[in-house]
């Protein structure tokens, strides 16, 4: 296993030791280390926890919660994250240190852009009291409530962010690329009250008219009572309906520029955040996350995998839209006062080398990226990368899918010049913050191109079986997290308004042993580290993006043609897994190009363009097992062209004939044309 990750060999003979001025410690010496915090699991927790603010300290360090594997950390705790994040760094010396500069995407004939805005740590703070104090005044939001915030990568969305928090109120941010319907199934699944949105932003040289979007939601969800809308493009024909939608800019007007909001004593466990993920059903999960856990978590990994230092100009090249955007653009660079950048637009745009030219422009040190965005600039060519003074960068990690050899070899030599170590740090919205990494800012154990590393400090992760047994080094099993972490889905009930479905989705795949189920199949290797190969269920991972494929076989069927759906994730060289649909039609339809585009049409509209299926098979009709299970792995072996014999983990309730037969009716099929 150790000579080949996703079918490439591995480019290194050995593993790289050393890179760098960062402290090298072997793999014994650091799994040493790891060994001690689980030995002293709370005080350890404990120990970094109590390197926060505390406004009254915590009395326990973890307990059980009020549902059955929702634990409380730090029990008894008052904190606020908001107040990590400003009040405490404008106090501690970092008053005027910039905290955000911000990007917007358009540029001058010379490739310059045309906006660039710097707010220090007292700018961001006086923005956050104003618009809380706007908050609280106008709207009357108060603790506990509910807002939905739809906005693109500009500064307002961090500053909502940190508004929400510092008045305890619950926030739900929803990715500007998606569509009405989404926005509209996550504002009412939170029963949110206020919208945040804008009337629209840049993406790659286009206007995208948010506001317009958020309007279709609008019609949908009746708990919405406001919305306030950012002028990002000042278009003039936005439709603002009386006594409901507000300009920004407006409502600011009169607020005074020093105003105070005394950031709301929130108990450790109580609700920040609401995100919503994929998963194996049509409808989307609703992840908490508390105030402080998270918190701690995200101190600790801006420390050990950033190795987060005063002077470092931070870039991550996520959407905030996304859990990475939450915990490491906007609550964990600001918590330890960073100095964070935040781009509006497409990489890509105006030319291949846009990161490059941010780097240099900056003089970023540390940057968090994704396979995606590398396989994607790779293609281009060294000729963008080189052009661009990379000196200052010193560390660099990825995340969001497995790292494929090349695309680290290129992120190691060619970007970061073997100055830099390169980490794929492993983590998902239901984690919080990174738990698998290489850890540079406290112990660099040798690198290995692919892998995700080593288990962090105080993080029991391992590789099992279905029953939950621990298997062989480099042997293929789940990956669990056996005790719980801080940053873990939050209490009171972990899945917003659903106990029972947090429950059952990870806890009770594997019953009875208190194992936290990622979804993930992984390899555990001779050293200890951790390989995540991708989704061992029906979820897939487009372009760094988790998408359910029940979600996008709700979407077909919700078709009038669409009888029945099935999508499956296929290999791709850029985007590591694009969504392939095989569809059988009802009576009365027939399969033409013409239907296939409105198919791809109609997922567009409903979900957004990311989750566009790139081939729409249609069939006489699915394999399936006899209990009517979709034999996915067969329709895959189809795609790439495998034998079935190849196929090593068929559905067990499969039998094997029938899934022969199926296959081979299948592949027939789909060799005729299969428009007619
Ligand atoms: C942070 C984020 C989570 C899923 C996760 C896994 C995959 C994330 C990875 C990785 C291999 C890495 N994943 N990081 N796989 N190596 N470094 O991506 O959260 O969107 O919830 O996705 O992403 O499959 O289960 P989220």
């Amino acid at each position: 296993m150790e000579a080949t990750i996703l079918g490439e060999p591995l480019p290194y003979e050995d593993r790289i030791r050393g890179v760098g001025s960062f402290k090298y410690v072997d793999v014994e010496e650091y799994f040493n280390l790891h060994r001690k915090t689980l030995e002293d699991f709370e005080g350890f927790w404990a120990s970094i926890a109590r390197e926060l603010e505390w406004f009254k300290p915590f009395e326990r360090v973890v307990e059980p919660g009020d549902h059955p594997y929702v634990y409380k950390w730090f029990s008894g705790g008052l904190i606020n994250i908001s107040y990590l994040a400003l009040d405490r760094n404008v106090r501690g010396g970092r008053k005027n240190k910039v905290a955000y500069i911000w990007e917007g995407e358009p540029v001058d004939e010379g490739g310059v852009p045309r906006e660039v805005r710097k707010l220090t740590y007292y700018d961001l703070y006086r923005e956050v009291n104003r618009v809380a104090y706007m908050l609280r005044n106008s709207f009357g939001l108060r603790k506990g409530d509910r807002v939905a915030i739809y906005l693109p990568m500009i500064p307002e969305l961090p500053i909502f962010m940190l508004v929400a928090a510092r008045l305890g109120v619950i926030f739900t941010v929803v990715f500007a690329g998606f569509t009405a319907e989404n926005l509209a199934v996550r504002i009412n699944d939170l029963g949110a009250t206020l919208l945040i949105t804008a009337d629209g932003f840049y993406r790659r040289g286009r206007i995208i008219r948010l506001k317009d979007v958020a309007d279709r939601a609008l019609e949908t969800t009746p708990t919405v009572k406001s919305v306030i809308v950012v002028r990002r493009l000042g278009l003039k024909d936005v439709n603002m309906v009386e006594g409901r939608d507000y300009w920004f800019d407006e409502l600011m007007k009169g607020v005074p520029s020093n105003v105070y909001v005394e950031p709301e004593p929130m108990e450790s466990n109580e609700t920040l955040y609401v995100l919503y993920t994929s998963g194996t059903t049509g409808r989307p999960k609703g992840i908490m996350h508390d105030h402080g856990g998270y918190a701690v978590l995200l101190h600790a990994t801006m420390k050990w995998v950033f190795d987060i230092r005063d002077d470092d100009v931070y870039y991550c090249t996520a959407d905030i839209g996304w859990v990475t955007g939450h915990s490491y653009i906007v609550f964990g660079p600001l918590i330890e006062g960073a100095t964070i950048v935040m781009y509006e637009g497409a990489p890509d745009y105006p030319a291949p080398d846009r990161v490059w030219s941010i780097v240099e422009r900056y003089g970023v040190t540390i940057l968090y990226t994704t396979p995606i965005l590398v396989r994607m600039l790779m293609r281009f060519g060294d000729g963008w990368v080189k052009r661009h003074d990379r000196s200052t960068l010193r560390l660099i990690h990825s995340v969001g899918e497995p790292i494929n050899p090349a695309a680290w070899r290129w992120l190691y030599e060619v970007v970061g010049e073997r100055r830099c170590p390169v980490g794929s740090t492993w983590w998902m919205t239901e984690t919080g913050g990174i738990l698998i990494s290489h850890a540079p800012g406290l112990a660099l154990a040798p690198l290995k191109p692919g892998t995700n590393g080593p288990p962090l400090p105080g993080v029991d992760a391992d590789v099992v079986d279905e029953e939950g047994e621990p298997i062989e080094p480099g042997r293929k099993g789940f990956l669990v997290i056996k005790r719980p972490w801080p940053g873990m889905p939050a209490a009171p009930t972990g899945m917003w308004g659903d106990p029972g479905r947090y429950r059952q989705v990870y806890w009770e795949k594997i019953p009875g042993k208190g194992l936290f189920f990622t979804g993930d199949w992984a390899i555990k290797d001779a050293d200890g580290y951790i390989w995540v190969l991708g989704r061992a269920d029906e979820v897939l991972k487009v372009a760094g993006h988790r998408i359910g494929t029940y979600e996008l076989e709700s979407i077909l069927v919700s078709h009038k043609a669409v009888a029945e759906a099935a999508v499956v994730g296929a290999p791709d060289p850029v985007k590591g897994e694009v969504p392939v649909a095989f569809v059988t039609l009802r009576e009365g339809f027939t399969r033409t190009k013409e239907l296939e585009e409105e198919l791809k049409q109609w997922v567009r509209d409903k979900y957004g363009s990311i989750a566009v299926p790139t081939h729409v098979f249609f069939v006489s009709k699915l394999p399936k097992t006899r209990s009517g299970k979709i034999m996915r792995r067969l329709l895959i072996a189809i795609l790439t062209n495998k034998p079935l014999g190849d196929i090593t983990t068929l559905e067990d309730e499969a039998a094997v004939e029938e899934a022969r037969k199926a296959y081979e009716e299948l592949s027939r099929e789909l060799k005729e044309v299969t428009y007619r």
